[in-house]
């Protein structure tokens, strides 16, 4: 058995971008626990980073959050990565860590603070035009924690006008992703909690600004692929921010927690043209690994996101408008389930093999002895975690 050329050369279009920090430590308010080997410096993030490329041939490309991987010469960062065989992505900005920004960022109403977190952003453009990144994420841990603390429409102004500075500095080829989060670390409101919030602003500030949709942050029992659904309607799936989640913003492995949601979201994708050389939403992976091995976490997620799309990609389209023009409840659901029920790993392992792929890239680098030989290069030094 193996895969129609066609589902073959669509998996090929697939390229996932992986988050520099899922190589540095994590962990919860409790404990952050470290690992033997973990990286010291955006260098050695990329290093690994690059391994889940090698064993997967899925993710070409990775996000740097700044400042935790601000370097002296980026371009050294880059030719880095280029010579271990990947790119630089997404440049993500970070205004949630520093004590200026206690009650707010870019809606904060100290102007001074605004002008420091407007800055931010553009020192984060420059490096964009440094690293050839084409995305600026911006995501805000803006919010209040108590009804009455601050006012929210003057807020939501103020945020307009530090976006449209923002946004008026990025280049042509250039795109601004706001992200949307339903909750933490603020807990009454949050400046931007949904994707009608964050569609709002992007509408505001025009075409190169587009929504990112974590898949960890919304309400439990969310609807997530209407969602994906409306924003590739209306154009404004710019990114995805893929994890998993079963309680809050758990971060966890890509479909770790509910497969079949991540299978109905990339249905969506490919029927909203989302996908590979249709459209120009970025699938990237957010994910902190608290107690499995990070690089094995990575991959284990890229694969997950492939296996999900090859089930997707097997959807009998015409035979589901058939069922739906019918009216017809029970088969186009089960057209559906046929889909996602289908065991595509085998096929996948052939598709791996004929492109030179390890058929089990979980095993295979398992026995490189990677983990191994970072364990017993990287002494010294501090490792990388999140937060730095
Ligand atoms: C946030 C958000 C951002 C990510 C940080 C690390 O919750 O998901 O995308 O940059 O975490
Ligand atoms: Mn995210």
């Amino acid at each position: 058995m193996a895969f129609s050329s066609h589902v073959a050369s669509r998996l090929e279009e697939q390229a996932i971008e992986l988050p520099s920090w899922a190589f540095g430590n994590s962990g919860t308010r409790f404990k952050v626990f470290g690992t033997p080997g973990t990286p010291r410096d955006p260098f050695e993030k990329i290093a690994d980073a690059a391994q889940v490329h090698k064993f997967t041939g899925l993710a070409p490309t990775v996000a740097l959050h700044i400042p935790w991987d601000k370097v002296d010469d980026y371009s050294a960062l880059r030719r880095h990565a280029e010579d271990l065989g990947v790119a630089l992505g997404t440049i993500n900005s970070n205004t949630f860590q520093a004590d200026i920004y206690k009650l707010g960022s870019l809606t904060h109403r100290d102007e001074k603070i605004r002008r420091t977190a407007v800055d931010h952003h553009l020192e984060c453009i420059d490096i964009m035009d440094a690293t050839g990144s084409r995305d600026l994420k911006i995501w805000l841990a803006d919010g209040t924690n108590y009804a009455g603390q601050d006012d929210m429409r003057g807020r939501q102004d103020r945020l307009q006008e530090s976006l449209q500075e923002i946004y008026d500095r990025i280049g042509a080829e250039q795109r601004l992703v706001l992200e949307y989060k339903i909750f933490e670390p603020a807990f009454y409101h949050m400046d931007v909690p949904d994707w009608g919030t964050s569609y709002a602003q992007c509408a505001a500030l025009g075409e190169r600004a587009t929504v990112c949709l974590d898949t960890g942050h919304h309400a439990p029992s969310t609807n997530i692929e209407f969602i994906v659904m409306q924003l590739l309607r209306l154009g404004k799936l710019g990114s995805f921010d893929f994890n998993s989640r079963n309680y809050a913003d758990d971060d966890l492995i890509v479909g770790a927690a509910d497969p079949f949601q991540l299978f109905r979201i990339i249905v969506e994708v490919l029927r909203g043209g989302g996908y590979g050389k249709d459209g120009d939403t970025a699938f990237m992976l957010d994910q902190c690994h608290n107690i499995e091995d990070k690089i094995p976490g990575q991959i284990r997620s890229v694969l997950n996101v492939q296996e999900m799309t090859a089930r997707a990609l097997l959807l009998d389209r015409d035979a589901l408008d058939t069922a739906q023009a019918e009216g017809d409840v029970l088969k186009a659901n089960g057209i559906m389930m046929d889909a996602f029920y289908t065991d595509v790993r085998a096929d996948l392992a052939t598709y791996r093999e004929e492109r030179g792929l390890p058929a089990d890239p979980m095993k295979a680098f398992a026995e490189s002895g990677y983990l191994a030989q970072i364990a017993a290069d990287r002494v010294g030094g501090v490792q990388a975690g999140w937060g730095a």
